[in-house]
């Protein structure tokens, strides 16, 4: 950080958060520690839940036009009368720290790109320090989110690995999963994939993060038996969130490298 500002490039993080949804602001929270932390300066913008999508892209475009700020991001979900779909898009493609905007996901589809989406890029980052090859593997995503499943797809088969996805009405799921080398779950549901439908010795990676009625979190993995049964596995909490924050960071710093913030 101090050679970049050094070099008068000071990353700067802008980050909205719409309505008070609990979840979010604890992770709206990380975020601004995580940029503490790293020396990045961060800008949070709590807007109250009966903010008109108007006012919101109108905040979104004078961010776009400041050059202290080389990332912006609104966390997800946004209040229903606002669409998602317009945010995203308003947002300047070389600001956009979470890669959502449609330029940025069609530039992973042909795998030459700047921002990787957090958590998927968190996912990849604990593969590789996991000293594990996906090239030629079976890698099986359950979930087919924009935000997380469609680019996990995409960034498994970047590494060569054999990409299968799977959603609500794939049939014989386990039959599916049993398959995997590495399993990538992203469905939202707690405890959803049970150790039965894990191959033994599989990396088994976790993004479900589903609060409990009694305010525990619980994945989409139930660890207890999966982890009998799985070579490697990741926690929650633990395991991919603080990853995807982590990541947030990194695409911050190119932000400021690409955009040369001051
Ligand atoms: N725009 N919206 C936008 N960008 C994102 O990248 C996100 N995401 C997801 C939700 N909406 C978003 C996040 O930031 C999920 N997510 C996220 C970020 C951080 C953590 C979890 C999810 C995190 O810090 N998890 C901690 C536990 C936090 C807790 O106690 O609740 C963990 O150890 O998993």
């Amino acid at each position: 950080m101090a050679k970049l500002k050094e070099k008068g490039i000071n990353p700067g993080l802008a980050v909205i958060i719409v309505g008070d949804d609990p979840a979010s602001r604890v992770y709206v929270n990380n975020k601004k520690k995580a940029c503490e932390y790293c020396g990045i300066k961060s800008e949070e913008y709590a807007l109250p839940e009966g903010t008109t999508q108007e006012e919101l892209l109108k905040l979104i475009e004078e961010l776009n036009g400041r050059d202290d700020i080389s990332g912006i991001l609104c966390q997800l979900p946004v209040p229903e009368h606002i669409s998602e779909e317009a945010v995203i898009n308003a947002i300047d493609p070389k600001k956009d720290v979470d890669a959502f905007h449609p330029v940025n996901v069609g530039k992973i589809m042909v795998g030459n790109y700047d921002f990787v989406p957090c958590t998927p890029a968190g996912v990849m980052e604990l593969i590789h320090e996991s000293g594990i090859d996906v090239s030629g593997k079976e890698c099986v995503v359950v979930g087919r989110s924009n935000i997380v499943g469609k680019p996990q797809a995409m960034l498994l088969l970047h590494e060569n690995g054999t990409v299968t996805i799977c959603h609500s009405r794939t049939k014989d799921l386990a039959e599916k999963t049993k398959n995997a080398d590495i399993l990538v779950a992203a469905v939202g549901k707690p405890n959803f994939i049970t150790g039965d439908m894990i191959k033994p010795g599989a990396v088994v990676i976790d993004v479900g993060i589903n609060r409990m009625p009694d305010k525990k979190l619980c994945g989409d993995v139930e660890f207890e038996t999966a982890e009998k049964i799985a070579g490697a596995i990741t926690p929650v909490p633990g395991g991919v969130g603080p990853m995807t924050i982590a990541m947030l960071m990194k695409n911050t710093v190119k932000a400021a490298i690409v955009n040369k913030t001051k």
